[in-house]
């Protein structure tokens, strides 16, 4: 039959999946190809991510496809913010590409800031300061003299790079480029300053798209790797937060959005930037959205926490995301918080004494098991969230009614359950692959098939359906708020 399918290939900073797509009686039905792990690599101190995997890993999608008798009209890349890789004037890659977790970065705003000040660098970019923001891993790369810098030909964002890989053809697109600190939020260009005071230029990256746009045809070495001739290469919304954001399942604007996975990305939607003394001074970023919208949001630590606590607990036996929210909703509620955004929980060598730390030093209880771990940990992301959330309420020229929660961590229903308590608002959980979808749908609308975000988001609501969580005891966690509050301006 003439039924168009689409492949998404997500990849997020704790796992990947390749996502079928076929959208039937406006409804997009979600078939899984495959679904691997995203570890970061550790070499002598430095932490990098394998983009040769991550390339084979789409190859053999691609097979699995092909062997399947699937017929796929085009593919398209999402992933992680910020991490780039660089290729040589002879189109190969000069390195692994460094994961943001790595170190290196950790001082490089200031430094930075004494050739471009911090409000300067705010006020034209509009993105909330964060030590591995693009902008400063290139400034480090320059400072610490590395061998590749002088002979950069191309420095493409993750999605890009890939894609590059799949079709030659160097793209840089405006949702994954707008996470780098080096867009003018306004122009959606480069600012030249700031390229200047890394000693480049525009033409070290590619041409500069927006989503929906073809980059290319899969290459002659791809068609013969996987045996398939004809697939569209989809600049699609690069950046994974911007691609799970426009499948929001929402009816009206008055909503925020949560995008739960290995971050908790905070939000709403606005037309135009937002950025004035106030957001400087919260530091919220204005990243791009999918639909040439802003995404205002807060980057929070979020699963991040679980994840790398979970790790320590499979030590001898297999743990599942389950088990965890068991153990946390027969824990004692109340005990200790964390500040989930304090610099010590980046990149601990062990999670679980960096949290124990934390509440040593902030004279709480000290928890121990699992599930007290990640009792602290559910509720510390509850009351982070409210404090946001109230953030964005007085950022917002509307009232926010409902908080979306869409990836991964929307799974979570003692989280969900919390977070609506915490925010006395209704919490809408999923779709879970929300990312996925988003991407799906950009394709479906680059072949036409699909027109607005309106539509887009009428078809995420046809084709799930979401469990909603009403506000029960919200006196009881505001009684709790100052107790958070009072750690969380501790550290
Ligand atoms: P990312 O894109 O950053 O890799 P995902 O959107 O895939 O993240 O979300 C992964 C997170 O979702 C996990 O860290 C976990 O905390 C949460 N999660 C996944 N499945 C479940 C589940 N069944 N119950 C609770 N949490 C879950
Ligand atoms: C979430 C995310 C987030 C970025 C971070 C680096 O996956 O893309 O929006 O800030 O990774």
């Amino acid at each position: 039959d003439n039924l168009m399918s689409f492949l998404a290939i997500d990849l997020g900073a704790s796992s990947g999946r390749a996502m079928l797509g076929t959208i039937q009686n406006d409804q997009l039905e979600l078939k899984e190809i495959s679904r691997f792990p995203n570890p970061i690599i550790e070499v002598n101190n430095r932490l990098y991510w394998d983009l040769f995997y991550l390339y084979n890993q789409i190859i053999t999608s691609l097979r699995e496809v092909k062997s399947h008798r699937l017929h796929v009209t085009s593919l398209g890349i999402d992933t992680w913010g910020v991490d780039f890789v660089c290729f040589g004037k002879d189109r190969e890659p000069l390195r692994m590409p460094y994961s943001y977790r790595d170190s290196r970065t950790f001082d490089a705003p200031e430094r930075f800031f004494s050739k471009i000040p911090k409000e300067e660098v705010y006020r034209k970019t509009g993105i909330q300061i964060m030590n591995f923001n693009t902008l400063f891993q290139l400034d480090t790369l320059l400072h610490e003299n590395s061998s590749i810098y002088p002979v950069i030909n191309k420095i493409l964002f993750m999605p890009d790079a890939l894609s590059y890989l799949l079709t030659g053809t160097a793209v840089t697109e405006y949702t994954i480029s707008s996470t780098s600190q080096m867009l003018d939020a306004y122009t959606q260009n480069f600012d030249s300053s700031l390229l200047q005071a890394l000693q480049l230029d525009g033409n070290h990256f590619g041409m500069l798209v927006y989503p929906g746009h073809k980059i290319g045809n899969i290459s002659p070495s791809v068609q013969r790797l996987t045996g398939i001739q004809n697939l569209s290469v989809i600049a699609v919304a690069g950046h994974d937060t911007a691609s799970a954001v426009l499948a929001t399942p929402a009816k009206d604007e008055n909503f925020a959005y949560l995008s739960s996975g290995t971050w908790s990305l905070m939000g709403i939607e606005s037309e135009t930037p937002v950025i004035n003394d106030e957001t400087f001074r919260l530091n919220f970023t204005n990243e791009g959205g999918a639909d040439g919208s802003i995404r205002l949001l807060k980057n929070i630590c979020g699963m991040w926490l679980i994840e790398q606590c979970k790790k320590e607990w499979e030590n001898n036996q297999p743990v599942t995301y389950e088990d965890i929210v068991a153990a946390a909703k027969q824990s004692v509620p109340f005990k200790c918080f964390i500040n989930p955004d304090s610099p010590c929980f980046a990149a601990p060598g062990s999670m679980t004494t960096a949290i124990q730390s934390y509440c040593k030093e902030t004279n709480q209880y000290i928890p121990q098991t699992m599930g007290e771990l990640a009792r602290c940990i559910y509720e510390s992301l509850a009351f982070r969230y409210k404090q946001v959330l109230a953030d964005l309420q007085q950022l917002a020229t509307f009232p926010i009614h409902i908080l979306h929660i869409i990836g991964g961590g929307s799974q979570n229903k003692l989280l969900n359950t919390f977070t609506a308590n915490a925010i006395g608002k209704p919490v809408v959980a999923g779709p879970s692959e929300a990312t996925a979808m988003g991407n799906i749908l950009l394709q479906a609308k680059a072949a036409g098939i699909v027109n607005d975000k309106q539509e887009i988001r009428q078809i995420v609501r046809n084709s799930i359906e979401p469990d909603t969580f009403e506000p029960e005891d919200t006196p009881l966690w505001e009684s709790h708020y100052s107790d958070y509050l009072n750690v969380y301006r501790n550290i």
